[in-house]
């Protein structure tokens, strides 16, 4: 599948490339599913229509099953649209796996992100990709207070507590760019992508657009033209210090460029548009 055009826009030369491939000899896109693998069917957040709408954790468990090069079938579902048997079963919880297996009909249900991106890494694809490296689960705890922080800001609409708030936020992102700053490689735990990296991605991805467009902050300079519509009406010395701004934690901002900008991010099947992402942070803050 082609990727979609990238949303971002880069307003300074590339940095340092890196080889994105999570194994240099195991390339997701051209490894093939072992021939027993089952049919994978996606349940996430969606609109009653049918679209895919925000959440961070649906596609942390996407990036994982991108990663893997693995094929399945996306069901948004809508709480007027869920199935019985998520309702019944799982308390309709999202997002939601279902394998089903051809030749024998047995058939598993994982709810959960962190439950499905480990069954998908460690049960169907062990050998491709492997996602749970060293350290993965100390990096997830070094991160964790990243997204409450983020999900508390932007969600108080009481202004006297923002700058409490914002404190929380900026001292949790100083926490990841330390983390990242102790790693001799790229990922949050050094040369190796884990689960850890996937989970934070897309909620880094919703904390850019959040902050930006409930909180006039920026932790990201070189967000695209498509999503101009966050920036209106902006001058040049606005510009100049959102890039100052973002730039101050140097290996953050480069860790987001190499993530944003890869395959698997941008694949179709996951990657939410902007809009979508504010307007579900919108109701979520009951505007
Ligand atoms: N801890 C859960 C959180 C999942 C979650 O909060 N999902 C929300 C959206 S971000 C959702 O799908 N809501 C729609 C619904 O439950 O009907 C996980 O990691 O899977």
């Amino acid at each position: 599948r082609p990727a979609p055009p990238s949303p971002f826009l880069f307003a300074r030369p590339a940095m340092r490339q890196r080889d994105l491939a999570c194994h240099a000899t195991a390339d997701a896109t051209t490894a093939p599913a072992p021939a027993s693998t089952p049919d994978l069917t996606f349940y996430m957040k969606g609109s009653p229509e049918g679209k895919m709408l925000d959440c961070p954790f649906a596609h942390f468990a996407q990036l994982v099953l991108a990663h893997k090069g693995a094929p399945y079938t996306l069901v948004p579902t809508s709480p007027c649209t869920k199935p019985d048997w998520l309702l019944n079963d799982h308390e309709g919880k999202l997002p939601c796996l279902v394998t089903e297996d051809r030749a024998t009909g047995a058939r598993t249900v994982t709810t959960d992100s962190m439950a499905i991106a480990k069954y998908i890494d460690a049960e169907l694809f062990p050998d491709v990709c492997p996602l749970a490296g060293a350290g993965y689960e100390e990096a997830l705890q070094a991160v964790s207070p990243f997204f409450g922080a983020m999900a508390g800001f932007v969600k108080n609409n009481d202004p006297a507590l923002d700058p409490e708030k914002e404190k929380a936020l900026q001292e949790a992102l100083d926490a990841v760019e330390r983390r990242l700053q102790a790693q001799t490689g790229p990922y949050l735990c050094g040369e190796t992508l884990t689960l850890a990296d996937l989970s934070l991605v897309p909620k880094l991805y919703h904390a850019v657009i959040a902050l930006r467009r409930f909180k006039n902050l920026d932790i990201y300079p070189f967000f695209l033209p498509r999503s101009e519509g966050l920036y209106v009406g902006e001058s040049a010395e606005q510009l100049a210090a959102r890039v100052r701004a973002a730039q101050s934690r140097p290996r953050l901002e480069e860790y987001m460029q190499a993530q944003f900008e890869s395959k698997e991010f941008l694949d179709e099947q996951c990657f939410c548009a902007w809009e979508i992402v504010a307007q579900g942070w919108g109701k979520a803050r009951g505007d």
